[in-house]
């Protein structure tokens, strides 16, 4: 070890003395003995068969831990929400009812529909009101999801609960030859990371650090459980995986070392399954793996909190949780046959690209410093200088023009994500995508080096409703790390 390390460690043990919860949550999790939970799957909204689609956020009280409640929030329910399936070339009313004591907003992640119904901080549900939406889907068949985003408050009322998913169909998705079957061998699996302290889930606070690094907790949550499990056909099982913690980074493994199979990126399925043993999944990132259970009795999903490289944090706390045990139950029909070919995606030629747009990311640190003194905001969190103003819009983009958008990140990793629409990596530091990364997507992992991207808008979003770009680590996107811009 070199003397820079040791001089790390020793941070490193310092920080880990002033996280005493991490001790009482480790003592809790041996308290309990929380493994025996099936995992729950939420509740499918089918709108195929035009059934009206009404969604209550609403406050809750969640056993993570058996027989004991925490205060939480949730859609329909005590926490996270139902399911909603769309179909590509339908319009769906969709209505958002505010039950909270607090405003809220609904934004569809992952969505291509106008600003209007984006569910943007612009689109606020007081207390007691209700908004509806028109979800006309022009997008192909993905994995997107809902989440509150307002203005300064989207890291509380997700880490409340207040989240669900949104599966897309569309006739590819309908024919092809893939587990499919919702709840049975198509799963959804959102990951997050609480702390709990005598089995309560602590409520969402933050210290300056906490909004520096993004609020990391310990204990691994799935579907609002601790490490379930679930029976499953001896075949190939779907699972659609999506990181829904405020900050964390996630590791997926299996533990036996075998393979999955990565099949489908944000907004849509890869052209060919792609093999993998180990998968990173950024705040807010979706991805859908298959599962071989057919020579298996039982494996488990496992989740490991990736902390920045310069921490050595993760030194000490570089344990695998279990995210999920499958346990083959030879009674369910498996789907045994999995399609070679998933999808065309047709590149984004560079030449059509008529606009070419820089975001940098930034921490606070450079104006802490005093290296900057044009800014007349205070927060420490911009995107090209520039907090978000809910007043200014950023840019504007034109419906159908190809762009090409150049981003990095200042201290750490950061997750970027814009609203409306899906994009192609082009390059990440130089290197063009990975095979597994060469599928559409609306949230990307970025450092210091740049990662381009290439989009087009189908729809419109006014200055009245414009759409977001952000860092989807909450902490960093409340503190202002965001931007805005129409759509004409
Ligand atoms: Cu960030």
């Amino acid at each position: 070890m070199t003397l820079k390390n040791s001089a790390l460690l020793l941070g490193a043990l310092v920080s880990i003395s002033l996280l005493g919860t991490t001790y009482i949550v480790n003592s809790n999790k041996a308290s309990y003995s929380p493994s025996t939970n099936k995992l729950m799957i939420p509740e499918l909204i089918d709108t195929k068969q035009n059934r009206a689609t009404e969604l209550v956020i609403q406050e809750g009280r969640h056993e993570f831990f058996s027989g004991v409640p925490s205060e939480t929030k949730g859609v329909n329910g005590d926490y996270l929400g139902p399911t909603i399936k769309l179909y590509q070339g339908k319009s769906t009313q969709v209505t958002f009812t505010n039950d909270l004591n607090e405003a809220t907003t609904i934004h569809g992640h992952g969505l291509h529909v106008d600003g209007r119904w984006d569910g943007g901080p612009q689109n606020v549900i007081m207390p007691g009101k209700s908004i509806t939406y028109s979800y006309e889907i022009i997008q192909q068949a993905g994995t997107s999801w809902y989440h509150p985003h307002l203005m300064g408050k989207t890291a509380e009322q997700v880490h409340a609960g207040v989240a669900g998913f949104i599966i897309i169909e569309d006739d590819n998705s309908d024919s092809l030859d893939v587990p499919s079957r919702y709840g049975v061998d198509d799963i959804p699996i959102v990951v997050q990371d609480r702390s709990f302290v005598n089995g309560v889930m602590r409520n969402y606070s933050v210290s300056m650090e906490q909004i520096m690094e993004g609020l990391k907790e310990e204990t691994l949550v799935v579907n609002g459980q601790i490490s379930p499990y679930y029976d499953v056909p001896s075949g190939w099982i779907r699972l659609r995986l999506l990181n829904g913690s405020n900050a964390r980074y996630h590791s997926y493994t299996l533990e036996n070392g075998d393979s999955f199979w990565k099949i489908a990126t944000d907004g849509g399925f890869l052209e060919s399954p792609v093999e993998m043993t180990s998968l990173v999944m950024a705040p807010g990132e979706r991805n859908e793996i298959l599962v071989n259970m057919v020579n298996t009795a039982s494996n488990r999903v496992l989740v490991e909190f990736l902390e920045d490289e310069q921490s050595l944090l993760s030194f000490f706390k570089n344990d695998h949780q279990v995210a999920l045990e499958l346990r083959v139950d030879d009674s369910i029909e498996p789907h045994l046959t999995v399609a070679d070919v998933l999808n065309v995606i047709e590149d984004i030629d560079r030449n059509q690209v008529s606009v070419e747009r820089n975001f940098v990311l930034e921490m606070g640190e450079v104006e802490v410093e005093g290296l900057v003194s044009s800014h007349n905001h205070h927060s420490m969190f911009s995107i090209n200088g520039r907090s978000m103003d809910m007043n200014t819009i950023n840019h504007s983009s034109k419906k159908g023009q190809y762009e090409l958008w150049r981003i990095s990140g200042q201290e750490m990793r950061h997750p970027f994500h814009m609203h409306g629409t899906s994009f192609l990596i082009v390059s990440q530091n130089g290197a063009p995508p990975n095979e597994a990364d060469r599928g559409w997507k609306d949230t990307v992992d970025v450092n210091e080096g740049i990662t381009e991207v290439v989009l087009k808008f189908d729809v419109t979003a006014s200055k009245e409703y414009p759409f977001m770009y952000h860092c989807h680590i909450l902490e960093h996107e409340d503190a202002g790390m965001m931007g805005q811009f129409t759509v004409e």
